[in-house]
């Protein structure tokens, strides 16, 4: 495989003006006959023509009319051209029944769909496949197929075919079509200028009771995006199909965005509190995508944080102002740890910009999005938020219809604000997750914080440079008033001091509120700090890391030295979760506790070896205490989280149900499962079904609720999604990898679906003691059903292998096999570009 460097970007020597495709519909035999029209590009200098194209079948070629013989290799065309615009015609042969790799044009329980980002429409047909090539499309579809869709505007539709009209120059990665026997629910919106869209959601037939919620998220992220950025809508018609079959979680395609089923089809008796929660938030990010991504998009797959960055930024926004701010904030930062820092500590670590890769699709990750979020919000919070919205406006000015890069990006801000941003920029270009030392001093009447940052080398980055860090601090004087607001202090350098003069006494600090950059702050704040935070903290961010803060050294104590739980710590919680003042989702996020991912992460950088066994023991043991030493509150908490309106997905009603759940998993620990049954039995949602389900499987007591799980919604793949995922992701350790593999024999195991596959293999990633048992079989399993997909799959298979990055934390022995398990990988005659890059990555 090739490597190729963001330093070696040049422009295509051709522009192209314009695109007419047409395509003949068939699954083993597809035409698509294309028609580009070419002008010499003056920004260019090399006049190589060169054409993408990789698994096409070229029946012929013309250029103006007269037939060609191009040279083709297995990647793509070259061939003579004239030095004038020209046009070039191609007759190609593709068959989207045989695409396992869900990749360019392919097929879902019989309906066509496509999914071209990064590098998919060379799958389709001959053309620059390269997002700095924009051009209009005119799209003809032939088939007997009753829904045939494709970007832009509807044209004429007759028996047969149908004719698609997109206005806006895009890139090719943003063509997308689909035909099937497909049914719609239709809804109109009125942008604010009064421009009539009509909005569809479709689906397979049976589906359509799952559709009204993804249709009102619709319409109120394009009535968000009006408001607050002051972005609309730019076609008469805005479609979204759901497919089955969908490498992730969806796609937004000009005017025509293709969804993973899982991330949009919703109803309160299939879907979850969070399913709802994440659905509103896929739909917003993927419409937001029209001006940040379709409108103005990426020169090169290098700038993915471009588009990417800045939408997930949007959604957060959305989804704060669509529900709790502080909950969605936590929530991030949670995810954040959860994805990205191992991410970033680890074998896969790259810059928010990467500067090389060998196949893109394996940099969609946490790093370009999550990170990249966090880099726009550092941002924001520098400038702050009007001098924020005056650079966005400049941006969509300057730049709609381009395609930018993240150099362009911050000229806007700098052009806005008059700031230097050269320093800020090491956010994009260092990789590494930034630690933050802090000590405190109290002299006179001056109480002075001094920082240190230290970024620790990661791979191809032996020296690190200090980044800009916004730490906002708040101060509060020992009777818990606050005394000093909301700060923002602007670090720069490696060390650094600042001063709070005429302190009458020791102020308690509150540090990095909102979590305000994304770091590991190393503050050996005492037992008693942390628990008055806990108690008198104003920012809820803040309060609630108080919190985890003592959950974590609790049971990093208990791991190596064997103490009980802190009992201190689960009193001063136990107020606050029993607080009625209190947000019920807020008081569920201060109940829940560090993943033992993350544990297993802090004891690796204490210089301890994780034993995965003795932290998911550390983790049961604080919970039975915590039933324990709550029990006569948990019956007044349970009442407290019961809804009795009819169920409605919004903030409260889920939020009641987040702390409900909570509560059960302590309520399980004591009555072995009795409480758990009873809602399971009575449950008339799939929130409280699931919960339930989820905590007997803990106590391992799930045995009828499974089967009358799986009886009662065998006909429905995303439950039966749950249902595989569930059992293996909440097993007791030692069980599952078998588990696992008696799932894989279940026979609607049908591991070419995406979520399938996920649903199974990704619990069992995700089950972290279970995952590294020490003989080694979670694993053998991985490994096996890893190597299985690639030859279908590589795409799925390859994001899924990063499952091993934290290999090299562990023993010698887990490690033995870690690694046996990755070179049998690596040495597999035939393996994918894909897998080859992300295991030599992990092997190093
Ligand atoms: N842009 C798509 C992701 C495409 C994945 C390519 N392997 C989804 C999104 O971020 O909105
Ligand atoms: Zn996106």
């Amino acid at each position: 495989p090739q490597t190729v460097y963001l330093k070696d970007y040049t422009p295509f020597g051709y522009t192209v003006e314009h695109v007419d495709l047409t395509f003949r519909l068939s699954p083993d035999a597809t035409r698509v006959i294309s028609r580009i029209r070419f002008a010499p590009n003056p920004a260019a200098t090399d006049r190589t023509f060169f054409l993408h194209g990789e698994e096409l079948n070229l029946i012929s070629a013309r250029i103006d009319g007269a037939e060609v013989s191009p040279e083709v290799t297995d990647k793509g065309l070259t061939c003579e051209v004239p030095d004038t615009p020209f046009t070039f015609e191609a007759e190609v042969e593709i068959a989207p029944a045989r695409n396992t790799a869900l990749e360019g044009l392919y097929m879902s329980n019989g309906m066509y769909c496509t999914q071209c980002e990064a590098e998919g429409f060379r799958k389709i047909t001959y053309y620059p496949d390269r997002p700095d090539v924009m051009a209009t499309f005119d799209v003809r579809i032939e088939s007997d197929l009753p829904v045939l869709l494709s970007n832009g505007n509807p044209g004429p539709r007759g028996e047969g075919h149908a004719e698609w009209s997109d206005p806006w120059p895009k890139p090719a990665y943003l063509f997308a079509l689909v035909a099937g026997e497909l049914e719609a629910r239709s809804d109109v919106f009125t942008t604010r200028s009064g421009a009539r869209v009509d909005l569809n959601l479709w689906v397979r037939p049976g589906d359509l009771h799952k559709t009204e919620w993804g249709i009102e998220a619709l319409k109120k992220s394009m009535r968000w995006d009006e408001e607050v950025y002051g972005r609309e809508y730019d076609l008469d018609v805005f479609n979204i199909v759901a497919v089955d079959d969908f490498n992730m979680g969806a796609m937004e395609n000009k005017g025509l965005n293709i969804f993973n089923s899982s991330a949009v089809l919703a109803s309160p008796d299939t879907s979850t509190d969070a399913n709802f929660e994440r659905i509103e938030a896929i739909i917003a990010h993927e419409y937001f995508h029209n001006w940040t991504g379709n409108r103005i998009t990426c020169r090169d797959w290098f700038q993915l944080c471009l588009k990417e960055g800045l939408t997930v930024f949007r959604d957060s926004q959305f989804t704060a102002d669509m529900r709790s701010a502080p909950v969605k904030r936590i929530s991030d930062v949670i995810a954040l740890r959860a994805r990205q820092f191992p991410e970033d500590q680890g074998p896969l670590s790259h810059p928010v910009r990467p500067e090389s890769f060998q196949e893109i699709n394996n940099f969609y990750t946490a790093t370009v999005y999550e990170k990249g979020a966090e880099v726009i919000g550092m941002l924001k919070r520098l400038v702050g938020d009007d001098a924020y919205s005056k650079a966005l406006d400049l941006y969509f000015e300057r730049h709609d219809g381009e395609a930018c890069t993240i150099e362009d990006w911050l000229k806007v801000f700098e052009d806005a604000t008059g700031r230097d941003l050269a320093q800020f920029k090491r956010w994009y270009s260092q990789s590494g997750t930034p630690r933050l030392s802090v000590e405190e001093r109290y002299e006179g009447s001056d109480y002075t914080l001094t920082f240190r940052q230290t970024t620790p080398p990661t791979p191809g980055q032996a020296e690190k440079a200090p980044q800009v860090l916004p730490i906002a601090v708040g101060l509060l004087n020992p009777n818990g008033d606050e005394v000093v607001p909301t700060t923002l202090l602007e670090m720069t350098e490696g060390e650094q001091s600042f001063t709070f003069p005429n302190m009458p006494s020791k102020p308690v600090p509150s540090l990095l509120r909102g979590f305000s950059a994304p770091v590991v702050l190393d503050h050996e704040a005492s037992g008693e700090d942390k628990a008055f935070l806990l108690a008198h903290d104003t920012d809820p961010y803040s309060r609630w890391e108080a919190g985890r803060s003592l959950a974590r050294a609790s049971l990093i104590a208990s791991i190596l030295e064997r103490t009980e739980p802190d009992a201190a710590y689960l009193d001063g919680l136990k107020r606050l979760v029993t607080d009625p003042a209190l947000d019920p989702a807020f008081r569920a996020l201060m109940m829940s506790l560090p993943s033992q991912n993350e544990l297993a992460q802090v004891l690796h950088e204490k210089g301890v070896t994780p034993d995965p066994d003795a932290i998911f023991e550390a983790v049961e043991s604080l919970l039975r205490a915590m039933a324990e030493r709550w029990r006569d509150v948990l019956p007044a908490l349970a009442e407290e989280a019961r809804v009795s309106a009819p169920y409605a997905p919004d903030a409260e009603q889920s939020g009641k149900r987040a702390l409900g759940s909570a509560v059960l998993g302590l309520q399980t620990r004591l009555d072995g499962g009795a409480a758990a049954k009873a809602q399971f039995e009575n449950a008339d949602n799939m929130t409280l079904s699931l919960s339930a389900l989820g905590a007997l499987v803990r106590a391992d007591a799930a045995e009828d609720a499974l089967a009358a799980f799986e009886t009662r919604w065998s006909g429905d793949r995303l439950v039966m999604d749950k249902w595989f995922g569930i059992q293996i992701m909440l097993a007791p350790p030692q069980v599952a990898p078998d588990r696992t593999r008696a799932l894989t024999e279940h026979p609607a195991f049908d591991w070419t679906n995406p979520n399938r596959f996920r649903a199974v293999m990704g619990s069992l990633a995700g089950n972290h003691a279970g995952f590294h048992r020490a003989d080694g079989a979670g694993y053998e399993i991985l490994g096996e059903w890893l190597s299985r997909l690639d030859e279908k799959n590589p795409q799925t298979a390859a994001r899924m292998a990063s499952a091993f990055q934290t290999w090299t934390r562990y023993d010698d022995e887990r490690r033995a096999k870690a690694r046996a398990t990755l070179e049998r990988l690596y040495e597999k005659p035939g393996l994918s570009g894909d897998m080859a890059e992300m295991v030599g990555r992990m092997l190093g």
